[in-house]
């Protein structure tokens, strides 16, 4: 009884100093400045492994598996690890640790012999001698570690996960061109946005607007800038698109004409009323019986014709077509007289 009851002291101590310093000691540094093993020795005693190791089955199983994490199979893992621990692993281990690829992973094991025994400390791979280990990229995966403390009899063994995350990168948003547009058309912003972890992407909008879509009035005709960010929940990317806003364009515009009515022989003038509501330079065109403002007819033009009137600003045109009748004019009989 007495034996046992030493046992479970000796378990529930290292068991206390492992659980117990969960936050801290088995937190994770990036400055690696956590002390590692922690020894501390005393009385003697005959406790055995059986009556102390919390779970003697798991143990070699533990083990076994720590070694695999050394080899390359551990990477392949990687894949298919759970980014957090399911309950099954929860009970498997004694503890899990998650870091990121980079992070240095550090472990403080108290042990302490309540026989008062040497007690060697000793850390399975990955972690080193000092039950650290400093991840690097491409460490992504699941691993186990398994720490065990030594009086020379017995040995008493807890299991560790680590599971090491992908390093986290920054979404990408894929170059946006400026954009130019007119009062009163909509801006909607579509981004194409990626995270080389495939982490869920959020992308939020500042500066001018802060949607991805807008209806333009004449209040926006100006320069404007967008700050476009995609955000991982960590990391970001940020892009800023130009956006500038011009006056909306009304097409020029030709007034009725009344049809043109002339005789063979006459000239044709055409001067058509145009106005542009921007004062924007209009270029005409004609086309169709003429192809300029102006045409004198001959006398075989008798009959109704069509001409098209073409008026562009360069942006809108508009268009009329108007009638012209041109009336066939007698001509006097040539008469010429010879002395026969
Ligand atoms: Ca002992
Ligand atoms: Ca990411
Ligand atoms: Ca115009
Ligand atoms: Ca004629």
């Amino acid at each position: 009884m007495k034996i046992q009851a030493l046992g479970m002291i000796f378990f529930i101590l290292l068991g206390l100093m492992l659980v117990g310093c969960e936050s801290t000691s088995l937190g994770v540094s990036d400055t690696g400045s956590q002390q590692a093993d922690q020894q501390s020795a005393a009385v003697s005693d005959n406790v055995s492994a059986q009556q102390t190791a919390p779970e003697p089955s798991g143990t070699s199983e533990e083990i076994a598996s720590t070694e695999n994490s050394t080899s390359s199979t551990a990477t392949q893992n990687a894949s298919d690890a759970p980014s957090t621990p399911d309950t099954s692993a929860d009970q498997k281990y004694d503890k899990v640790v998650t870091v990121e690829e980079g992070d240095l992973v550090s472990l403080v094991a108290k042990a302490k012999d309540p026989d008062g025994n040497d007690i060697t400390l000793k850390f399975s791979s990955p972690l080193n001698a000092e039950g650290k280990w400093q991840t690097k990229e491409g460490d992504k995966g699941t691993y186990s570690a398994a720490i065990e403390a030594n009086d020379g009899k017995a040995t008493t063994t807890k299991n560790v996960q680590i599971i090491v995350k992908e390093k986290n990168k920054p979404p990408m948003i894929k170059f946006i061109a400026p954009v130019t547009l007119k009062a009163g058309d909509t801006i909607r912003f579509e981004p194409e946005v990626s995270d080389p972890n495939g982490d869920a992407v959020t992308v939020t909008y500042s500066d001018w607007i802060n949607e991805s879509q807008y209806i333009t009035s004449d209040r926006d005709i100006g320069e404007h800038s967008v700050t476009i960010t995609a955000s991982d929940g960590k990391l970001v990317d940020k892009k800023f698109v130009k956006v500038t806003v011009i006056p909306k364009n009304n097409p020029p515009h030709i007034e009725d004409m009344q049809q043109v009515v002339v005789s063979e022989g006459d000239t044709i003038k055409l001067q058509p009323k145009i106005t542009d509501p921007d004062g924007d330079p209009i270029h005409v065109t004609y086309s169709g019986w003429m192809k300029g403002d102006t045409y004198t007819t001959n006398y075989d033009d008798a009959g109704v014709h069509t001409v098209t009137i073409t008026a562009s600003d360069s942006k809108a045109v508009d268009v009329k077509q108007i009638s012209i009748t041109v009336k066939d004019r007698n001509r006097a009989p040539e008469l010429d007289i010879e002395v026969g």
